[in-house]
């Protein structure tokens, strides 16, 4: 390596790790890649790694405030010309100018499309100087399940992809998925997604001062927590809920926003439960809202990985969920949660009314969730697992493997 960072140390963190400069590029605003790579940088950051963000905006999940981060923001100069500004072109030069400045030894891009295209321009335009750049990307799941495959988009995607120097995909689902749909060969490393236990946890004195906040003693609080996309059939979530609402007493707390949102509110009308959902919007604060309900709500019609679900199981809640893509890698049906067909509202709703109405089994399915985020899923195991193969990315480039 050429340098090692100077930054600040966390004790607890094992030291055999060289310490490393890395660029993360991710959309900033709401949705599950941007969380992952915004938590991803904030834990290589309390490790002592130095972390620069290269996005169009502050990531939504950091406050700016913390050690070993630092944000460059990518500015789109607009021109009349332009019916849209070249933001890919924007970021690869932000890319090469930060990572030659701060000699970074690494850029991390998150989703495929175009960040992988533009870290590429970035790695030649810096070769000419002779200056090293590997970059890695990550599949998230819509890059290569709706976005990727489009027409328009496959050969270029597949080409930034097949360019990278390290390919990471959340779940094996998305990596054979990814295999088979763009008929790639190189490697892909599995590293799933993860979540860090000791913030997501359910605080019994929180719970009591919160929870009646959005629902009275004796009833029953349901959750979903998305980015209101088609993928994620926020209407099947409101019909599920109806269906529970008219055998238990309950209410619906539903956190996000996106281009669903209205239909879904039309939706609660429709059904007459709108006096029993809070639509709270997007919030920062997720790791204490979700520890207040009782069952999550994913009917997905996809999910690479399904971080959602991994956060509240994180929490001690379950949850019921659609049987699709690496769904099952996390939840394992009967034990951790529930897993139906997509669409099939009426089983989802009986099972929710089950379970709700069966305190012991209820607690269980919390129990065995908590259990199997933090066996499989902790930060504490699956960081180390990115800190490795940013160390095998950077010795193949250096020809040391
Ligand atoms: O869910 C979305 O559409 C957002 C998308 C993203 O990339 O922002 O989420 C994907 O990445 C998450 C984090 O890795 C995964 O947990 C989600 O399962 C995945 N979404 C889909 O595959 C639909």
């Amino acid at each position: 390596m050429r340098t090692f960072a100077v930054g600040v140390r966390n004790d607890k963190i094992k030291d055999a790790v060289e310490l490393m400069k890395i660029g993360i590029t991710c959309y900033p605003t709401y949705g599950g890649s941007g969380v992952v790579a915004t938590e991803l940088g904030i834990e290589l950051a309390a490790r002592g790694h130095e972390v620069h963000f290269i996005t169009y905006s502050q990531p939504f999940r950091l406050t700016g405030r913390e050690a070993n981060i630092h944000f460059h923001e990518v500015a789109v100069t607009n021109y009349p010309l332009f019916e849209h500004p070249p933001y890919d072109l924007a970021l690869a030069t932000r890319m090469a100018e930060v990572a030659e400045f701060y000699e970074l030894h690494l850029l991390h891009v998150h989703y495929a499309i175009p960040h992988s295209v533009s870290a590429l321009l970035a790695r030649q335009m810096l070769a000419r100087r002779g200056v090293r750049l590997p970059f890695i990307t990550t599949l998230h799941g819509t890059d290569i399940t709706l976005v990727g495959l489009d027409r328009s988009y496959l050969p270029i995607t597949k080409f930034g992809i097949e360019e990278s120097d390290g390919v990471t995909a959340i779940s094996s689902y998305l990596r054979e998925r990814t295999r088979e749909a763009f008929d790639v060969a190189s490697e892909i490393e599995v590293i799933r997604n993860f979540v860090n236990c000791d913030v997501y946890v359910r605080k019994p004195e929180l719970v009591a001062a919160m929870r009646g906040r959005f629902a009275y003693e004796g009833e029953r609080l349901l959750v979903h927590l998305s980015n209101f996309r088609p993928v994620k059939r926020v209407q099947d979530v409101v019909k599920v809920f109806a269906g529970v609402a008219r055998a238990v007493p309950a209410r619906l707390m539903l956190i996000g926003d996106g281009p669903d949102r209205s239909a879904a509110e039309y939706l609660a009308r429709e059904y007459d439960v709108q006096d029993r959902i809070h639509f709270i919007g997007k919030q920062d604060n997720v790791n204490e809202l979700l520890p207040l309900a009782d069952l999550m709500l994913m009917p997905s019609e996809m999910e690479s990985f399904g971080l959602a679900a991994l956060e509240a199981m994180a929490c001690g809640v379950p949850s019921i969920a659609t049987r699709v893509g690496g769904v099952p890698e996390l939840i394992h049906d009967g034990e951790n949660g529930l897993l139906f067909s997509v669409g099939d509202v009426d089983g989802m709703a009986a099972a929710a009314i089950e379970l709700l109405q069966d305190e012991d089994r209820l607690r269980q399915m919390s129990e065995a969730g908590r259990k199997t985020a933090q066996t499989d899923f902790c930060t504490s195991q699956v960081i180390p697992m990115y800190e490795g193969y940013y160390e095998r990315v950077i010795r193949r480039d250096r020809g040391l493997e």
